[in-house]
């Protein structure tokens, strides 16, 4: 057991190893000439609502294809490794899940699932069809139950991640370009507490200046080191 409080966030790069194309990658096929910051808005649903539904659509069936690779089971291991854990993840694929991790918090939602654009309930069972299906109480359209830019994220839990981040000793960042707030706030949270910074990522980013370890690889390699270099800290912390 390593005598760590470890508090990980993670981005579509941890993913990427798995097939799913990073957020901000070009799309490919159909969707290429799509720029995924203009589809993932309210204003994009209430504009188009049958495209931003098929995009989705296309994602949904992209992301359950995929399979978790080892970042994803390296982070699940971690968390028997460590006394405290938590996941923070801007997915919303479930291969954190689908890997065996049980302390997440999904700040951006689940793909997966489906709410009414009006009442907010979660609508389960509805058809895969090309139009979005209606809401079976008001018939409102249905949307997947992610957080759109402009829309806020659930309070509870980005309090949580808030309290996690600023009570850990180690944050980790993996695969995120740390561009979108307020997920992007979250590890200089834990450093102003005093956390140790860590991030794995294949490109420099605006994080990478604040980090005091950097592992420049991919996320299956850099997971992969983690659990030494953490032995090394949680020594050093005592
Ligand atoms: C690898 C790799 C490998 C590749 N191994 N690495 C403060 C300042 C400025 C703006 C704002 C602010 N506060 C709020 C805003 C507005 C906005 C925002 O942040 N805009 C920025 C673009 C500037 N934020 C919001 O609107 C948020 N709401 C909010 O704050 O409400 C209150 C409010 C509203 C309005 C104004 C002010 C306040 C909501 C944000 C919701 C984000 N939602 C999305 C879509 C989710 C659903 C979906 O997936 O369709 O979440 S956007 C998208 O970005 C998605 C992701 O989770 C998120 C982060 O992207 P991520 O994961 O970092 O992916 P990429 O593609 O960017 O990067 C991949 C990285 O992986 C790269 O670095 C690669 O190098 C790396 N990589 N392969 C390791 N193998």
């Amino acid at each position: 057991m390593i005598d760590l409080d470890v508090v990980v966030l993670t981005g579509a790069g941890i993913s990427a190893e798995s097939g799913v194309p990073t957020f901000r990658d070009a799309q490919t096929g159909l969707w290429a000439r799509y720029d995924p910051q203009e589809l993932a808005t309210p204003e994009a649903f209430a504009r188009d609502p049958k495209l931003v539904w098929q995009w989705y659509g296309w994602r949904r069936r992209l992301t359950a294809a995929a399979q978790p690779n080892s970042a994803h089971f390296g982070l699940a291991a971690l968390e028997r490794e460590v006394r405290a854990f938590t996941l923070l993840t801007q997915n919303v694929d479930d291969l954190h899940y689908r890997a065996g991790s049980v302390s997440v918090l999904e700040l951006h939602g689940n793909i997966h699932r489906t709410r009414c654009s009006i009442e907010g309930v979660v609508v389960e069972g509805h058809d895969e069809d090309d139009a979005p299906p209606q809401c079976p109480a008001c018939g409102g359209w249905l949307r997947p139950d992610v957080v759109w830019f402009g829309e806020m994220l659930d309070a509870w839990i980005l309090g949580e991640a808030e309290r996690r981040a600023s009570e850990c000793d180690v944050f980790i960042s993996v695969g995120t370009s740390a561009q979108v707030y307020p997920a992007a706030a979250l590890p200089q949270t834990a450093k102003r507490a005093g956390a140790a910074l860590i991030e794995i990522n294949i490109d420099d980013t605006a994080l990478s200046s604040h980090a005091d370890y950097v592992l420049r690889e991919p996320a299956t390699s850099g997971v992969a080191q983690l659990e030494g270099l953490l032995n090394t800290l949680g020594r050093r912390s005592g």
